[in-house]
């Protein structure tokens, strides 16, 4: 079995509608994840045994996605060196800019790489995943360059008007 090497992790269940656009884009790719629910808040003792663990499983990148008072992917970044790349879900009442500012400020010393918030930025945190993967794999290289290719390539030259 192929060697897990990027983790998924979400503060909730009602995250996963969001976070699945980071796990479609990795099978997309071909590269097997896990996938958590580990709560800052809810299940603190999980975080910890997950982070403290993470370099010794082998893992290369942590995607960590939360909404509203959105600690989990910088407390995650604290806790182990492995590369966390954050995503801000959208939430009902502050739409996500809440959850956005929470994993964005971190104090120096601790980053978090940012994406959009939402879906848009689940994707980009699987693919962002995959190219630091990329960078020791040429066959995931060759695979995430084909994917990207074919992006631009479904992108019309004019508007279709209506
Ligand atoms: C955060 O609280 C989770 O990441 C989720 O986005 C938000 C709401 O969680 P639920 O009340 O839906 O479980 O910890």
């Amino acid at each position: 079995m192929a060697e897990i090497k990027i983790g998924i992790i979400m503060g909730s269940q009602s995250d996963w509608p969001t976070m699945q656009e980071a796990a479609d884009v990795l099978d997309e790719l071909g590269v097997p994840y896990e996938c958590k629910i580990v709560s800052a808040h809810r299940t603190p003792d999980r975080l910890w045994d997950y982070g403290k663990t993470a370099v010794d499983r082998g893992l290369k990148a942590i995607i960590a996605g939360a909404g509203g008072a959105a600690h989990l992917p910088g407390m995650m970044a604290s806790k182990t060196r492995v590369p966390v790349i954050g995503v801000p879900v959208q939430t009902k009442a502050l739409s996500g800019v809440d959850s956005l500012y929470s994993i964005l400020q971190m104090p120096r010393g601790f980053p978090v790489a940012t994406m959009a918030i939402g879906a848009a930025g689940a994707k980009n945190a699987g693919l962002m995943a995959a190219a630091i993967l990329a960078n020791e794999d040429e066959s995931l290289a060759k695979r995430l360059d084909d994917w990207r290719a074919a992006l631009s390539a479904s992108i019309p030259d004019t508007p279709e008007r209506d």
